[in-house]
């Protein structure tokens, strides 16, 4: 027994050189790499009226694509992307719904817990049309997703001069006029949400950790009093 412990002790002992040379080439180069790993995949959906173009911006942000020939979506289709915001990789989960009224009833249950929502509307429209169909989907998302990062879309905007996007301070406030077809501000708009996304679960993270009761202070419980049986002192 004394032998096997031994030579392990000597095995670990030639290691130990490997061991810390690893260590030192992590801290060197591993250390650099700042970037890390979100890893709950963010809730994206997007939502609006039908036609604005909600999956021509999923597929040209995810596919980096524009296919004109692509019908109305039945239901709801899923696309993801990995993306690096600001040195953390998360992958998003996109959920592109259907706009037509006969699949209205279903977007609720596509929104659910969404960490951000994108609503689409088409730039082309009466600026009072747009604003309508804004608050109205906000209205909605109320119920399914209080909690999500909401941006504005103007989509198609290159088939009008909108005016500049409103500045990304917050999401929530802004308006970002796109276009599925020259990729004008799609990367801009996927990108602000992820990084407000991403912050917002950072600050809930920390909040949760301080909020862990002290451990010492939990009342006994059975086991504890069962222990106290098993092993009398
Ligand atoms: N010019 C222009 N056309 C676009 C743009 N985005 C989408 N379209 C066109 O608008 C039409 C509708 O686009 P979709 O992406 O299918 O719209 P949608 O919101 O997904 O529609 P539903 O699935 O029915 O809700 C298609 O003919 C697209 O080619 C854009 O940025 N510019
Ligand atoms: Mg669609």
């Amino acid at each position: 027994m004394c032998e096997m412990i031994d030579h392990q002790f000597r095995i670990n002992e030639g290691r130990r050189p490997r061991i810390i040379y690893m260590t030192l080439v992590y801290m060197l180069f591993g250390c650099a790499d700042k970037t890390r790993s979100h890893m709950k995949p963010l809730k994206c959906v997007l939502i609006g009226e039908a036609g604005v173009g909600k999956s021509s911006l999923a597929s040209r942000w995810v596919n980096g694509k524009f296919d004109a020939e692509k019908g109305p979506t039945m239901g709801a289709a899923y696309l993801t992307r990995r993306v690096t915001v600001d040195g953390v990789t998360v992958n998003v989960d996109v959920w592109d719904t259907a706009g037509q009224e006969r699949y209205r009833a279903l977007t609720p249950m596509y929104s659910r817990g969404a960490e951000i929502a994108i609503i689409v509307f088409d730039a082309t429209e009466k600026p009072t049309q747009q604003r309508m169909q804004v608050a109205d989907w906000r209205e909605r998302l109320k119920e399914t997703a209080p909690n999500a990062i909401v941006a504005a879309a103007g989509n198609k905007c290159d088939l009008c001069s909108p005016g500049p996007s409103v500045p990304a301070k917050s999401p929530s406030d802004a308006t970002y006029w796109t276009s599925a077809l020259t990729n004008e501000n799609v990367d801009e708009l996927f990108h602000d949400v992820v990084k407000h996304a991403l912050s917002r679960a950072d600050a809930a993270a920390t909040r949760v950790t301080l909020e862990v009761p002290d451990l010492v202070a939990l009342p006994p419980t059975r086991t504890h009093q069962r222990c106290a049986q098993c092993f009398p002192r």
